[in-house]
């Protein structure tokens, strides 16, 4: 089987793919743009999926994803690539300098269409910010500083292979999976 995602970020697209290896599902990518409405990640990937069928007229996913802070009132969400790509990672460890809750989660969102539902398949993974960057090389962005539940090592410290069998975006490919085989 082959899912069309659109995204224009290539590391999802990696990760997708160690993800769906051994599910006989191929992936490939699309760069339809869509409007990345202000709101949850749910309405964000249900108007975008939509949007991207107009386009491209087959069976397709698009993908939100956020990083959620709570002693920061779940910032950056929705923001997490503006807040990325300006504060980083050094910001975030800044805004919890002497916080002891330290608590965060990632959360994806991936939206399916194919013309006739609009499917949603969601999935978090909960953990920690850890007190200083740490990055061994693997990853992108908040993965340097997220530990996960039950970890010692930052995601960016795991081979894109560990990452994927704990990930938010492992957990939501895994219903997607589901949701595609039972069709
Ligand atoms: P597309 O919308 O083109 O798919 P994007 O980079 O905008 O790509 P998202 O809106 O889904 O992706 O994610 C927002 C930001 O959250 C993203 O740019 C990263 O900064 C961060 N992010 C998402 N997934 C992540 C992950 O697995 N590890 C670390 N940071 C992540
Ligand atoms: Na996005």
């Amino acid at each position: 089987m082959k899912i069309y995602f659109a995204t224009g970020n290539q590391n999802k697209v990696d990760e997708a793919e160690i993800i769906l290896k051994e599910a006989n599902c191929e992936i490939e990518q699309i760069e339809i743009p869509y409007a990345e409405v202000q709101g949850r990640l749910e309405e964000v990937s249900a108007f975008g999926v939509l949007e991207v069928f107009e386009k491209f007229n087959r069976p397709v996913i698009v993908e939100d994803s956020g990083f959620f802070i709570e002693k920061l009132n779940d910032f950056p969400g929705t923001y997490s690539r503006f807040v990325q790509e300006t504060i980083g990672n050094e910001g975030i460890l800044k805004l919890l300098e002497n916080e002891t809750n330290r608590n965060a989660y990632f959360k994806t969102v991936i939206g399916y269409y194919d013309g006739d539902n609009i499917k949603l398949f969601t999935g978090i993974v909960k953990g920690t910010i850890s007190t200083e960057i740490k990055d061994g090389g693997f990853g992108f962005a908040y993965d340097s500083i997220f530990i996960p539940e039950g970890k010692t090592k930052t995601f960016a410290e795991m081979t894109t292979e560990e990452k994927s069998e704990i990930s938010h975006r492992k957990r939501a490919f895994y219903e997607l999976k589901n949701y595609l085989e039972n069709l």
